[in-house]
């Protein structure tokens, strides 16, 4: 349960949508708009009975799970936020807002607001499935454990600025590393990888991505106080980069040694019913190992990304007691998923080709006796990814073992090949102000995620026992339908 009581600090109810189009569309994130509602003191939550995943709590896992801003509408004299439907004067892509900010006077003014949710004004999301994959909204799980097999590597760290990855190996089978089982030589024979400064070039020619847009769009009126919007946009990224960038020193000529292995399928276990074919991949040659042959230097990659977006909307101005919007937008992606190429298998699959979808729905309606209405609905194409494969040093079936990478993560697939559901979320408000002497007070309730939806925000795609859990802030569904009581008096 938590209480926030504000002085003079304001809930703003900001319902905020579904970030459209962008450059980055793996960052296309909805807020889900549960839970909206915070204080500038948001420290005070207390996030007993939400979903979470290990046992660690989440202070914060109640609140907008992307945003770090809070607004204290107190400041502001009037605010329009649209989540859609944007003109081509707009020029970022997702949520517009414009606000005029009060101006100064000799009065006194000020607003003081209380708002509870209690576990009994709260629901449960989790269904068998989740709950066999560990999730609980009462009592912390088991935590996901790494084991660590004869394959672990001993980690090496320099002031904290650089960290090398060496093959170690357990000698005398005691699993603890005693010196000498490991050859720290830099350019020795168990040298695996570093990362940091030292491994590191700078491009003296490095230039900054360039997004270029062209948007046109068009409105029209299909009834007094009905407006129509469609828009087009197109989005286009290039000089893209990754950090650290790929490594000159060692070309892709260098990974001339074939590694085929067995693909374990989804569950990870080779001889399962869900096994896949093989596949092929390089490791480098011995030629190229340690650090003398680790130069990664930030590159342009030559390789555009491309984003078409159609947008659709209608809006009913308020006329009528009543007012709303209707939006629906599609986008196209060509996305590399990587700017990085080092081996030929960086790029398998390394290209998103997939169609993302998001719509969202508003109306209020002010009843008799001053009491308003609302209801507000947002739906998303649901996380999307690609399956991946970790394929360690040896080879279960005798094969060549991957002894320059050590392990080599391959994609197995091609991205958005696994789609998770959509993501619904309907909210309903409905509030009252009375004038009083010297004010006004006002009384809302608030209900969140009202189909109490458990979808996911995002998956884990690496293939194993943990293949497809939901992973993130709540244990990655969206937080369990909860109402919310709230009183003010403005002055
Ligand atoms: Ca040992
Ligand atoms: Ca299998």
């Amino acid at each position: 349960m938590f209480i926030d009581i504000d002085l003079g600090l304001i809930l703003l109810c900001a319902v905020c949508g579904c970030s459209v189009g962008g450059f980055a569309p793996g960052n296309i994130t909805c807020n889900a708009a549960v839970h909206q509602c915070r204080s500038l003191t948001k420290a005070r939550c207390d996030s007993s009975g939400v979903a979470y995943r290990g046992g660690r709590p989440w202070p914060f896992s109640r609140p907008d799970q992307n945003s770090g801003v809070y607004f204290n509408s107190d400041t502001l004299e009037e605010i329009q936020i649209k989540t859609a439907g944007n003109d081509a004067s707009v020029g970022v892509p997702g949520i517009s807002m414009v606000a005029v900010i009060k101006s100064g006077g000799n009065a006194f003014h000020g607003l003081y607001s209380a708002s509870a949710e209690t576990p009994t004004l709260q629901s449960n999301n989790l269904d068998d499935r989740l709950r066999s994959q560990g999730l609980t909204a009462v009592q912390p799980v088991k935590t996901l454990r790494l084991c660590l097999r004869r394959t672990a590597r001993h980690q090496l760290q320099q002031e904290a600025l650089q960290t090398a990855t060496f093959t170690w190996h357990d000698l005398n089978g005691d699993k603890l590393y005693q010196p000498g089982e490991v050859n720290l030589n830099l350019n020795g024979f168990d040298f695996v990888s570093v990362n940091g400064a030292i491994g590191n070039v700078m491009n003296p020619n490095l230039k900054q991505p360039l997004y270029s847009e062209s948007a046109t769009s068009y409105e029209h009126e299909l009834a007094p106080s009905v407006g129509f919007n469609t828009s087009y946009v197109y989005r286009r990224s290039t000089d893209n980069y990754n950090i650290p960038g790929p490594n000159v020193a060692r070309p892709l000529s260098a990974y001339n040694i074939r590694i085929t292995r067995r693909d374990p399928g989804a569950d990870g276990i080779l001889g399962t019913a869900d096994d896949g074919g093989s596949v092929t991949f390089f490791d480098y040659s011995p030629a190229y190992r340690g650090v003398a042959f680790v130069q990664n230097e930030l590159q342009n990659s030559p390789l555009p990304n491309q984003f078409h977006t159609v947008e659709f909307t209608v809006t009913k101005r308020p006329t009528r007691r009543w007012q709303g919007s209707a939006s629906f937008w599609m986008v196209k992606n060509h996305r590399w998923i990587t700017s990085t190429f080092n081996a030929p298998q960086d790029y398998f699959f390394a290209l998103d080709e997939t169609w993302g979808w998001a719509g969202n729905f508003e109306v209020s309606y002010r009843l008799p006796f001053d009491l308003l209405v609302a209801a507000n609905m947002q739906s998303k194409k649901g996380a999307m990814g690609q399956r991946t494969v970790l394929f360690r040093t040896v080879d279960p079936d005798g094969g060549t073992p991957i002894s320059q990478l050590s392990t080599a993560t391959i994609r197995m697939e091609p991205y958005g090949a696994e789609v998770g559901p959509p993501l619904n979320v309907l909210n309903f408000r409905g509030s009252k102000d009375i004038r009083v002497r010297g004010g006004k007070l006002g009384f809302g309730v608030d209900v969140f995620n009202a189909l109490n939806s458990n979808a996911p925000n995002a998956l884990l795609y690496a293939s194993g026992p943990t293949y497809l859990y939901p992973t993130g802030v709540n244990g990655g569904i969206l937080p369990a339908r909860i109402a919310r009581l709230t009183a003010r008096f403005s002055f």
